[in-house]
């Protein structure tokens, strides 16, 4: 039997969809783009993932990754080379990585959304708020946010130009890390569906030849898939047998009833049976009414586990 596709569930200016495709490109891979939407609901997409509704998520048969955290890992031990984490440089990696999606992202975001209100789908920002829990802003809300935080782009804009200075090639050193994706995506934000705001990063010309340096990953070999494809492929499919589990004292047991949520936003849960922990990763087993029994993977930072 060949080894089963990998299927991106995905959309354009999705930037942690970004990152994914940049991680599929840089290994060389071939993959099948399921494009999803950008706003719940998401039909097709949560029969697999059991509620989780963020962007991107893999599929392997009917085993679900969900978050580029995992995704990027699992690409990983599937097609160990060309490295991603490097041992030598890989948890300094992940801390940079860290900081570009916790502390570098949030105003990114709120700063480019904000400039670019007129090229979104209207439905977006009522959607995000939602996501988050937060009222919808109004108009005048959002523009004011996105001038607050432009500052803070710029600041944390001068800490990368600053690193890349002593004429590294890449962000931690001298081999492609996370680092790289993480960075990376983030930045891509800022023109990724306008000019606008280019000039915010005309001046920092070792950014600019390394952003260069990343976009040369491309893509892979990306075909697209109907997302009713890519559920027949889950249904036909049987989860792969969990990998030998590693847990904690503290860990529940494997083979209890637990609930997975991201700890941050879109905390939709996640229901199902344990059948995977490790210190990296955990992962249940749920049966769907439409896709019968699928596997649905999360990383263990960022997501908070309990026993029902
Ligand atoms: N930690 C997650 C974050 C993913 C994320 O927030 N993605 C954004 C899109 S770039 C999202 O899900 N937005 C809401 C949506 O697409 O429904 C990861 O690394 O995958």
């Amino acid at each position: 039997m060949h080894a089963p596709e990998l299927i991106l569930h995905n959309y354009d200016f999705s930037n942690y969809a970004e990152k994914a495709r940049l991680a599929l490109g840089y290994k060389g891979l071939s993959w099948r783009s399921v494009t999803i939407p950008p706003i719940a609901p998401k039909p097709d997409l949560t029969p697999l993932t059991g509620g989780y509704r963020r962007t991107p998520v893999l599929q392997i048969g009917a085993d679900i990754y969900c978050d580029t955290r995992l995704i990027l890992l699992e690409l990983e031990r599937r097609v160990p080379t060309p490295e991603i984490f490097p041992p030598a440089l890989t948890a300094e990696a992940r801390m940079i990585a860290f900081w570009a999606e916790h502390q570098l992202f949030r105003p990114m975001a709120l700063y480019v959304s904000g400039n670019n209100m007129d090229l979104l789908p209207d439905s977006l920002q009522a959607d995000r708020s939602r996501m988050r829990g937060l009222p919808v802003p109004s108009t005048e809300t959002v523009k004011r946010a996105a001038r607050r935080n432009a500052p803070m782009v710029r600041t944390q804009l001068t800490w990368i130009e600053s690193l890349l200075s002593d004429g590294r090639e890449w962000i931690a050193g001298d081999a492609v890390t996370i680092a790289d994706f993480a960075v990376y995506h983030a930045l891509w934000f800022i023109t990724a569906r306008s000019d606008r705001l280019a000039h915010e990063l005309a001046p920092h010309q070792n950014i600019e030849a390394w952003m260069l340096r990343v976009q040369a990953f491309g893509h892979g070999e990306a075909q697209p898939m109907a997302p009713s494809d890519a559920l027949e492929v889950a249904a036909a499919a049987e989860p792969e047998a969990p990998r030998p589990s590693t847990p904690y004292d503290e860990d529940p047991p494997l083979g209890s009833n637990v609930r997975i949520r991201a700890d941050d936003y879109a905390r939709d849960p996640v229901e199902g049976e344990l059948v995977l922990i490790t210190a990296e990763e955990f992962a249940v087993r749920r049966t769907d009414a439409l896709v019968g029994a699928v596997t649905v993977h999360f990383p263990r930072l960022g997501y908070d586990l309990r026993p029902i």
